[in-house]
């Protein structure tokens, strides 16, 4: 499974400019496809992508439902729009916006209570690796994180250090990482942080990777196309 996570990127002629290319490019796909757009965009990506195996996803919600929480947008009002998936604990939310892991259960609950697919992010900082802290760490998140919850989730391990820093792990460091996860829960692993078209071979031949999460490069669509070749 190939997950795009836009970010905050686009006006809403380039989104739509963007999701088009990518249907264009890859409507025949055999890898599981979700884009995960910024929410202004949503309703109008649904058309595009409708008739096609692409999906749609947000990258964030509130775990209410409705309510008096102003600027928040719920798991049921995206559902509303077609979004299946959900990006939650993205490193980028939790060390901008402080979210913690008690929300992040929060939120993962939500969107099970509203039968989205939750993708949940987790991953070790680079002092937290260097200091050989990135199997405590990933096991606290995770024990916190998916505490109460049964349900499948998907998981993205995203080590911080990697993230749009052009400094991808290595092969060995996700396959024992992702090993790691599998033990504590059954389900896919997707590897996300500076996945690119040159490192989207190595990284898809590492036998427990089941995907990638990836940002900067899902902007573009010929970039995206050949990630996910690389899956085929
Ligand atoms: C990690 C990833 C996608 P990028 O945040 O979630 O972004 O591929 O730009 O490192």
């Amino acid at each position: 499974m190939i997950v795009a996570n836009w970010k905050m990127h686009f006006d809403a002629k380039g989104a739509i400019e963007a999701g088009c290319s990518i249907k264009t490019e890859l409507s025949s796909a055999k890898v599981e496809l979700a884009v995960c757009a910024p929410c202004l965009y949503l309703k109008e990506l649904f058309e595009c992508f409708k008739d096609t195996n692409i999906k749609l996803g947000a990258q964030n919600l509130y775990f209410e439902d409705e309510g008096a929480y102003t600027g928040e947008i719920s798991a049921m009002m995206l559902k509303s729009v077609g979004c299946e998936y959900v990006i939650i604990g993205h490193s980028e939310r939790r060390q901008i916006f402080g979210e913690d892991d008690e929300l992040v259960n929060k939120k993962l609950k939500s969107a099970i209570k509203h039968l989205l697919v939750p993708i949940l992010c987790v991953g070790e900082s680079l002092s937290q690796r260097q200091n050989n802290e990135t199997f405590a760490v990933l096991e606290n998140q995770l024990v916190k994180d998916l505490q109460g919850i049964k349900e499948s989730v998907i998981i993205a391990y995203e080590p911080i250090w990697a993230i749009g820093s052009g400094k991808v792990a290595q092969p060995d460091q996700i396959f024992e990482v992702h090993e790691f996860i599998k033990k504590f829960i059954d389900t896919k692993v997707l590897y996300g942080g500076s996945a690119n078209p040159q490192n989207a071979l190595t990284l898809s031949s590492v036998a427990n990777v089941d995907g990638f999460l990836v940002g900067g490069a899902s902007l573009d669509a010929q970039k995206f196309k050949e990630i996910v070749l690389s899956f085929e």
